[in-house]
């Protein structure tokens, strides 16, 4: 049994209140953003009614709160993934940013044409066009651990891909695409035998599974805040020491020096050296209130719940014949992402129609298209859960489907 309440947690979401064309919002969304608590969305009214200021710089009573606020945020964020220090977190705009950071400040300085980059064919275009970048840049090679037909990592070849040529290696914890869970703590131990690097993109999965960067012992590590209830704009970089130390800023200008004349600057101390400009105080504070949200529920209470909604809801999408379902059937590999298709109907066709009926979903390539091309597909349609989805939703869910395969086969009334 589940031990979390989704419906009282609901209660905490204003959004979720809505109708979208005189039906209740069934919110089912959450692998692209979820929505943000009151928690979350008070700390940064907060911050704007009663310290706004810049930080870092001013000596004022306002400046010190919000630097102060900002920076409490920062730990709450670092005992959150377990990382051994506030320092090893840099903020950023979100998981892409980060992985380009990683790309500029370090890959282009330190990879040579005959390294290899290693990453999976189950990619975000965010993990996978900056590597394209790197490589021509480079000169060195991007290589791909291939997929089953089931949607998950093929292993069968991984010591001819991982080798001493392997110097990074960047993954997906959890696909968007499929929901699958792969299993990045094998691959880390693989690519430490090498001596490679290993970056795990954590977007989908820092928001849903428990993450201790010292347990999986990665070297970076990126996330978003706005796909674990937090603002949009703010996303965090962890890079493990002494890698952090060894990388040289990209992003230049005020904060990020320590002294500057007019023919050349020193660095600022990390994490400072990484966040040029003014950074974005109020979402940064906006995380550290969702992160201590999801700490209250408890990341362990949040993973069951959303098993338990994923079996249920891959039962029930079993006894639709007309539909077929991407990914590992497993939910002890899979998230809470249900990536769906019929045969009969265009993805765009069934978010629009269950769109009439409350239910948010979305539809496309996902931002892979590379994955979608290998699987023979243009497009899916993708239900994916978090912490206040609850069964009545995915029943809810269900019941659009088959209204929505009805509508479509046998032309009856629009649902
Ligand atoms: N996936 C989705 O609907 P940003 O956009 O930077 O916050 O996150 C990028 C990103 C990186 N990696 C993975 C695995 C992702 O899922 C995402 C974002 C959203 O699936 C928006 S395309």
């Amino acid at each position: 049994m589940t031990t979390l309440d989704p419906l009282s947690i609901k209660k905490d979401f204003p959004i979720l209140e809505r109708k979208i064309r005189g039906q209740p919002l069934i919110y089912l969304d959450n692998a692209a953003t979820t929505q943000k608590p009151y928690q979350v969305i008070e700390s940064i009214v907060d911050y704007y009614q009663t310290y706004n200021s810049n930080i870092h710089r001013s000596v004022h009573t306002l400046g010190q709160e919000a630097t102060t606020r900002y920076e409490e945020s920062r730990q709450t964020i670092a005992r959150f993934i377990n990382s051994p220090s506030p320092d090893n977190l840099i903020f950023v705009r979100n998981a892409t940013e980060g992985l380009n950071l990683i790309a500029n400040s370090w890959a282009k300085s330190h990879l040579t044409p005959s390294d290899e980059i290693l990453v999976t064919q189950m990619e975000h275009h965010s993990n996978l066009v900056p590597w394209q970048q790197v490589s021509k840049q480079v000169g060195c090679s991007l290589q791909f651990i291939p997929m089953t037909p089931q949607g998950t990592l093929d292993l069968s070849n991984i010591d001819s891909l991982i080798t001493e040529k392997t110097r990074l290696i960047s993954i997906a914890h959890m696909s968007n695409a499929l929901g699958t869970i792969n299993p990045v703590e094998q691959i880390i131990e693989l690519g430490r035998k090498v001596g490679a690097l290993i970056c795990i993109d954590g977007a989908q999965s820092v928001p849903h599974l428990k993450t201790d960067v010292q347990k999986l012992d990665c070297d970076f590590l990126v996330f978003s805040g706005h796909k674990m209830l937090g603002p949009t704009g703010i996303g965090v970089i962890y890079i493990k020491s002494p890698t952090l130390e060894s990388m040289e800023p990209f992003l230049f200008g005020g904060e990020m020096v320590n002294k500057v004349t007019y023919e050349d600057a020193t660095w600022n101390a990390l994490p400072m050296k990484f966040e040029a400009g003014t950074p974005n105080i109020a979402d940064a504070i906006g995380l550290g209130a969702a992160v201590e949200y999801l700490n209250n529920i408890g990341m362990d209470n949040i993973r069951k719940h959303e098993m338990e909604l994923t079996s249920y809801a891959l039962d029930a999408f079993k006894e639709l014949e007309e539909i077929e379902v991407y990914g590992p059937q497993d939910p002890a590999i899979r998230g809470g992402i249900i990536t769906f298709n019929s045969t009969e109907i265009h993805p765009h066709d069934m978010g629009t129609t269950l769109d009439q009926l409350g239910v948010a979903i979305r539809a496309g390539h996902h931002c892979a298209m590379p994955l979608a091309t290998t699987l023979g597909l243009n497009a899916t349609a993708r239900a994916s859960f978090y912490l206040y989805n609850t069964q009545d939703d995915i029943d809810q869910l269900i019941y659009g489907v088959k209204k929505t395969l009805d509508y479509f086969s046998h032309g009856s009334r629009r649902p």
